[in-house]
C-alpha cells in the first residue's frame, strides 16, 4: 500500500513537472555549455516569456497581478524593457525603480527576470556607456548574484555600429562591471543591425563564461536567410537567446503573420533556444499582447488577449 501510494505521488510529481514550465525552483543557476543554455543539472533549460513593451511607458502591466498572471498561463520568464533613449533612463533615471519592481515580481512567481538595456534610436551602445555602467552597478548592488535575474546590455545596437569595434569592447567593459556583484550570472550581448547579427558576433567571440547572443525577429519581416545565420552561429559555439521577437512585422505592426511565427518557433524549438515575445501592452499595434483596455491587475481571459497574444500565450 505504501509503495503503491509512493508510486503514485512519484507519478504525480512527474506530470506535474511535465506540464508547468520550469521556473527558476526546478532549474536553478543557469550556465552556458557548448552553445546552450543549461539547467544546473546540466539538462538543457529553456525559457518562454514576454517582454513589456518600454517600462517607462507600460509598467502597468507588471503589477502583481499581471505577473501572477503571466506566470499562471505558463511563461517561466519575463523581460523587462527600459529604453535608455524615449524619456527612458538617460533622462529619467529614476524609471529603474520600476524595472526593480517588476523583477521582483518575476522572482516571486519563480520566474526568470531579463533586465534590458533598451537602446533603439541610440544606436550606439558606446554612446551612453557611462549610464550604463551606473545602472548595472546599481542593478547587481541590488540582486547580486541572484540566480534568477539575467542581464541584457544592449538590446539592439544598429546603424553605423560594429560588433568588433563598438559592441564587443562595450560588452567585455559591462562584463567586468556586471561580474564584480554577480560573477555567475548569464548575460546576453545584442548584436550588430538591430541583433540579427549574429555571424559577426559568432565570428569574434568574447571570451568570457555564461554569454549568449542576441537574435531579434519580427515574422512578417524576418525569415529563413536570419534562421540561417542562427544555425551557422550555433555550428561555430555561440550560445543563441532570442531576447525579443514579434508576430508582426519589424516596426511592431502589421499582421500578424502567424505562419511565419509557427515557423520561426518551429526551429526554435527544435534548437531549444530561449525566447520573450514582445511585447506585454495593450498598445493599439498588432504585437501588443493584450486588446486595448485590458485589465493592468491581470486575470487575463482569451478574450482579453489580442490575435498575437493567443498565438503566443498558447506557446509558453
Ligand atoms: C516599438 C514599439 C512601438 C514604439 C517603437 C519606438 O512596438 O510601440 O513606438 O518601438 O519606441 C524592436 C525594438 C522595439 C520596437 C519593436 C517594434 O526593440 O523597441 O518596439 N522592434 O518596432 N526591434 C525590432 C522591432
Amino acid at each position: 500500500m505504501v509503495r503503491f501510494i509512493i508510486s503514485l505521488l512519484l507519478l504525480l510529481s512527474m506530470t506535474i513537472t511535465a506540464f508547468a514550465a520550469q521556473g527558476q525552483s526546478v532549474y536553478g543557476r543557469l550556465h552556458v555549455a557548448n552553445g546552450h543554455l543549461l539547467a544546473s543539472n546540466g539538462q538543457v533549460a529553456v525559457l518562454h516569456g514576454m517582454s513589456t513593451h518600454g517600462i517607462q511607458w507600460f509598467s502597468q502591466f507588471t503589477s502583481e497581478g499581471a505577473v501572477k498572471t503571466l506566470r499562471n498561463r505558463g511563461a517561466n520568464l519575463l523581460r523587462v524593457a527600459m529604453y535608455t533613449a524615449e524619456g527612458g533612463y538617460i533622462s529619467n533615471p529614476g524609471v529603474q525603480d520600476k524595472v526593480f519592481q517588476a523583477v521582483d515580481r518575476a522572482i516571486a512567481n519563480d520566474m526568470y527576470a531579463i533586465i534590458d538595456w533598451h537602446i533603439l534610436s541610440d544606436s550606439n551602445p558606446r554612446t551612453n556607456e557611462q549610464q550604463a555602467v551606473t545602472f548595472f552597478q546599481n542593478a547587481t548592488a541590488r540582486y547580486g548574484n541572484n540566480p534568477a535575474v539575467i542581464y541584457e546590455i544592449c538590446n539592439e545596437p544598429n546603424g553605423n555600429v560594429t560588433w568588433s569595434g563598438d559592441i564587443k569592447p562595450y560588452a567585455e567593459h559591462l562584463i567586468q562591471v556586471i561580474r564584480q556583484k554577480a560573477p555567475d550570472s548569464i548575460i546576453i550581448v545584442g548584436t550588430p543591425t538591430w541583433s540579427q547579427g549574429v555571424d559577426s558576433a559568432a565570428a569574434d567571440q568574447l571570451t568570457a563564461a555564461n554569454i549568449m547572443y542576441a537574435c531579434h525577429f519580427y515574422a512578417g519581416t524576418h525569415g529563413q536567410w536570419l534562421r540561417d545565420k542562427v544555425q551557422a552561429a550555433e555550428n561555430k559555439g555561440a550560445a543563441i537567446f532570442v531576447s525579443e521577437w514579434g508576430t508582426s512585422a519589424a516596426d511592431g505592426n502589421g499582421g500578424v503573420f502567424l505562419d511565419a511565427a509557427t515557423q520561426w518557433l518551429n526551429f526554435l524549438d527544435q534548437e531549444q533556444i530561449s525566447w520573450a515575445n514582445w511585447s506585454l501592452c495593450d498598445k493599439n499595434e498588432s504585437s501588443a499582447a493584450l486588446n486595448p483596455g485590458a485589465n493592468p491587475n491581470g486575470g487575463w481571459s482569451d478574450s482579453d488577449l489580442s490575435p498575437s497574444g493567443k498565438f503566443v500565450f498558447g506557446k509558453f
